[in-house]
């Protein structure tokens, strides 16, 4: 198989965690991809160009990263990331889901700040991180969850995503006033899967 990926991208590390967790690297070639370039020779890969983009044995491309882990997750027929059973079910789903929202606004910020400064917009500059400040003051709270102190699981893969994310926008500060999220976010960061991909520092990466 074959895993596009862009080294800055937090969706694609959240599949690389998953790989690495699964004992995949053998199975899975990883490919870095040239996103955001006009006729770049990846259109003809995953015409959407976005990664990450898992090219199965069979040909077959898959997009969104929830949808490529569980497609590895389940390929030795022992998931280590299905949901858990009963009302737990949906307390993953929330969590993952949350953390998922809050990812989504800082790929638009940090997308936003890496444009040259004539191009970038002050409006959506402040509504994002005004949401993500929002998202940080919430996450502080739950993550005394039972969820992010257990096995590894797809939230709080999520979770350590966008804060590694995060801290690749010099502009934004999550930490002060979040000192149990950074906590967390230490400690998650030490998990050998976490570690061996953690984004390259702020000035190599490309824009998302
Ligand atoms: N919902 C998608 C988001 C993927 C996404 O936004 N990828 C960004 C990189 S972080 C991308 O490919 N950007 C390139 C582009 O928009 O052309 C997922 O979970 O995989």
């Amino acid at each position: 198989m074959k895993l596009y990926i862009t080294n800055g991208s937090p969706y694609a590390r959240i599949v690389r965690v998953v790989i690495l967790e699964k004992g995949l690297t053998d199975r899975v070639e990883i490919i870095v991809a040239k996103t955001r370039h006009a006729n770049s020779p990846y259109y003809s890969i995953n015409p959407s160009g976005r990664v990450p983009y898992l090219v199965r044995d069979d040909g077959v491309g898959l997009e969104e990263s929830a949808v490529i882990c569980a497609y590895l997750d389940r390929l030795d027929g022992k998931p280590a990331f299905d949901l858990p059973a009963g009302a737990q079910a949906w307390e993953a789903r929330r969590l993952e889901a949350l953390a998922r929202s809050m990812l989504d606004g800082l790929a638009v910020l940090g997308r936003e700040y890496r444009r040259p400064e004539h191009e970038r917009s002050p409006t959506i500059l402040l509504h994002e991180a005004d949401r993500a400040r929002r998202m940080m003051d919430l996450w502080e709270q739950q993550i005394d969850q039972p969820m992010f102190h257990g096995a590894l699981n797809l939230a709080q893969i999520t979770l350590a995503c966008a804060l590694g994310f995060a801290g690749l926008i010099p502009e934004f500060h999550w930490r002060p006033g979040h000192a149990k999220l950074g906590n967390w976010f230490d400690q998650i960061s030490a998990n050998p899967s976490l570690a061996a991909t953690a984004p390259p520092s702020p000035a190599r990466v490309p824009v998302p």
